[in-house]
């Protein structure tokens, strides 16, 4: 059961669909008896254009916004940097557009079960309509990168077929394909910016186009294919393939109307039905059977819907967390494959044209935080589109860093977009410095680059791609930095996207954060190391060592927290859903219980003082910092906050957080970073490695008494399985294709161990 989502009516809204998706297709199944809905996407579809958005005015304004912070004048900062930094938005992830299949049965049915098997990456739909037992099925196969539909009926049935999309677009039939054609917008202003052509087509200079296709593979019934719809009659088995592909190559190239005809290629060149679902399982079982976990909570026989209200007054079915946890792998292999774009903020399943902050990639924890599980379950294939995103950024970063604060290097703000726009946004929105003046981003991407390093040890990746980016994110602050009453500060900063009091205003821009702070020294660290992993005698490391043993300390304020801005200042808001401040934790690892057991003790205090709500995300990270606390029991409270039902527009206003009844992320809305961290989260409470040792059952929870685990990674790249009853772990074995001496702690006790 913990494999397979399943509920027993259609789903009325787009919070109850179930994803499927191949990283690059994505669609979502509403299960409709009479009339079926697919709501589709492509990951490459996006608005606009590469564009350098960085401002002539930004230079001049970021040295004034550096004195008056300095000089105590915050106001004066944060309006010369609104007026002169912030500029234009990220562009916008686009919808494709919706498959409808109208079928000749009565909507009236009975034994209906629409279910996700996350084990295989198939979805099913099947009911009893007046006699006729129908059955459709659905995937998305990664080899052929096709979406393929199976309609079978025990009685003959009839449909019709038709494509729609919000975009610019017109259908047509190409032989026995029915094709759609679309262009996405040349721009879309994000949902927050009031305006009254949000969203504009601009002949001259055209944005990406795609073109999708639907073919019938196998069939008996009689076809008919028109310019709007392929009908089939008296069908009792019907196959089709649906392909679509953009004219997007890569961001600093142009577009490229020749890859359109790929969705042509693909759809004559597909097997027979069996083939492509034979080839589809092995490639996606190979990553999905990977890791296991098991909590030998007894199996509730009901449906998911129920399973979730049940689950929020009994908290029994330990398995919810079981399923939550498998979700959250198959989110990954779903959304996120070599040579797919990296998973946005809804990974890759979108309906709206203006979708939430532009289900664009925000780079202040939510893009980094899709990727928190794929590394320790093992998928450290299904990294590739991050990486690859963090490559482009250090590349397109660094006209950013040079116009807006004449440094070297690279720099990203918070928002980033599939052109790698890299510049600080908020252009005419009072308030946006905010969130748009956060200069970190390319600190940040850095963790992930070098996490995937940690855990796979690819030395060849190090010295290729890690270490040159390494290099240049390091020289980017290296060239920012401030001495400052004796102390190395980037001024001016902020804390995502968190306010403090003074003077009877709220402010956010400070002379440095303790984020900045964190993120500049986890890359100075981590450039250091990789210079002496790779024996490199580079001619920054002298710099480097200089400018890190006179950045600030961690301090620690009046109430036992950790200070989240340069001096002990009121938060404007309390239980603000960022844990900035706490970066050092989770996901660096600069604080931990046992190097740095003062300043973990003050994480604890801030995180007590900041609450156990907040939106989906803040739950989920939330998680992870009380599981490298070491405290599974508090981790619970919040996995349990996580899995609050939150119905299709509810807001809460950053509040709140949940789980959809398809088990998306709610923030709400639906954002799938909290899906990542939940799975990251459970990971984290049963193994930890980020402190030079393997610990088992860090942080094990009183309620998860029994439980198994198999095929986790640990950093180092060792394969970790083991079992546990009653909080002692009962046996383990660590797998190494290397022979290696690691640290291995458990029930108490930490052991040198030879494995390899
Ligand atoms: C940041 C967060 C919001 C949301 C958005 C996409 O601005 O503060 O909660 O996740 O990104």
């Amino acid at each position: 059961m913990n494999n397979i989502l399943w509920y027993k009516s259609q789903a009325q809204v787009w919070t109850q669909a179930l994803p499927i998706g191949n990283g690059s297709i994505g669609a979502m199944i509403f299960g409709g008896v009479k009339n079926e809905k697919l709501s589709m996407n492509l990951d490459t579809l996006w608005s606009g254009k590469r564009k350098d958005k960085d401002l002539d005015t930004a230079y001049d304004a970021y040295l004034k916004a550096k004195e008056f912070t300095l000089n105590g004048e915050y106001e004066k900062a944060e309006n010369i940097i609104e007026r002169d930094m912030l500029s234009e938005y990220s562009e916008a992830y686009m919808p494709l557009g919706d498959i409808n299949i109208e079928f000749s049965v009565s909507s009236e049915c009975e034994n209906y079960s629409r279910s996700l098997d996350m084990g295989q990456a198939v979805a099913d739909v099947e009911f009893n309509s007046q006699g006729n037992n129908v059955k459709r099925e659905y995937f998305v196969s990664y080899p052929d990168d096709v979406m393929m539909m199976k309609f079978t009926s025990t009685k003959k049935t009839d449909f019709k077929l038709s494509l729609e999309s919000q975009l610019k677009s017109s259908t047509e039939a190409r032989g026995d394909i029915l094709v759609l054609k679309g262009i996405c917008p040349s721009v879309a202003m994000p949902v927050y910016y009031k305006c009254e052509n949000p969203i504009v087509y601009d002949e001259e200079n055209e944005g990406i186009s795609f073109v999708s296709g639907v073919k019938i593979l196998e069939t008996d019934g009689d076809i008919k294919v028109d310019e709007v719809s392929i009908e089939v009659k008296n069908a009792t088995c019907t196959v089709l393939a649906f392909a679509a592909k953009s004219n997007f190559e890569k961001f600093d190239l142009p577009l490229n109307n020749e890859k359109l005809n790929e969705t042509f290629e693909v759809l004559s060149n597909l097997k027979d039905y069996d083939s492509v679902k034979k080839s589809h399982l092995s490639d996606y079982q190979e990553l999905y059977n990977r890791a296991e976990i098991n909590l030998f909570a007894e199996e509730k026989n009901i449906d998911t819907y129920s399973r979730l209200v049940e689950f929020q007054t009994d908290k029994s079915d330990l398995g919810m967390y079981v399923t939550l946890f498998n979700f959250g792998r198959y989110l990954t292999i779903a959304s996120s494959r070599e040579g797919t774009q990296a998973t946005n903020l809804q990974g890759i399943w979108n309906k709206e044209l203006r979708a939430p902050w532009s289900s664009n990639y925000t780079i202040n924890i939510n893009a980094e935080m899709n990727y928190w599980p794929t590394l320790v379950c093992n998928l450290s294939q299904c990294y590739e589109p991050m990486l690859k995103m963090v490559e482009e950024i250090s590349v397109a970063g660094q006209n950013t860093a040079k116009v807006q604060f004449n440094a070297r290097g690279f720099t990203a703000h918070h928002n980033v977009d599939m052109w790698r726009s890299t510049t600080s946004v908020g252009l005419d929105v009072k308030g946006s410095v905010r969130f748009g003046f956060w200069p970190l981003g390319g600190g940040w991407l850095c963790n992930n680059l070098y996490e995937y390093y940690n855990f796979t040890q690819d030395n060849e990746f190090l010295r290729d791609k890690v270490y040159g980016i390494l290099k240049l994110c390091s020289q980017f602050y290296l060239d920012v930095l401030t001495l400052h009453d004796g102390e190395y500060i980037f001024a001016p900063s902020t804390s995502p996207e968190n306010g403090y009091r003074h003077e009877g205003k709220v402010f956010t821009i400070s002379e440095t954060t303790t984020m900045t702070t964190t993120i500049i020294k986890e890359v100075f660290i981590n450039f250091l190391e990789c210079c002496e992993i790779l024996e490199i005698d580079d001619d920054e490391i002298e710099n480097v060592k200089e400018k890190l043993a006179k950045m600030p300390d961690f301090k620690i304020g009046s109430k036992g927290q950790l200070l989240e801005w340069y001096t002990e200042k009121e938060e404007a808001e309390p239980t603000h859903r960022h844990i900035s401040h706490l970066y050092g934790l989770h996901p660096a690892n600069l604080i931990t219980v046992r190097k740095t057991p003062d300043i973990a003790q003050a994480v604890k205090r801030s995180l007590e003082l900041r609450g156990d709500d907040g939106t989906g995300w803040s739950l989920g990270w939330k998680i992870n910092q009380w599981a490298r606390l070491k405290d599974g029991n508090h981790a619970i409270n919040l996995m349990n906050n996580q899995l609050r039902l939150v119905e299709d527009g509810q807001n809460t206003k950053m509040h709140g957080g949940g789980t959809y009844p398809n088990l998306f992320d709610a923030h709400p809305p639906f954002q799938i970073d909290g899906n990542f961290a939940f799975s990251a989260g459970l990971a984290e409470l049963l193994i930890q490695s980020h402190e030079g040792v393997i610990e088992i059952l860090p942080a094990l929870p009183d309620c998860f008494k029994k439980g198994e685990v198999k095929g986790l990674v640990a950093r180092g790249n060792i394969i970790v399985d083991f079992a546990w009853e009653n909080g002692k772990v009962t046996s383990f074995k660590l797998n190494s294709k290397e022979k290696k001496k690691v640290i291995v702690c458990y029930n108490g006790k930490e052991e040198i161990m030879e494995i390899g």
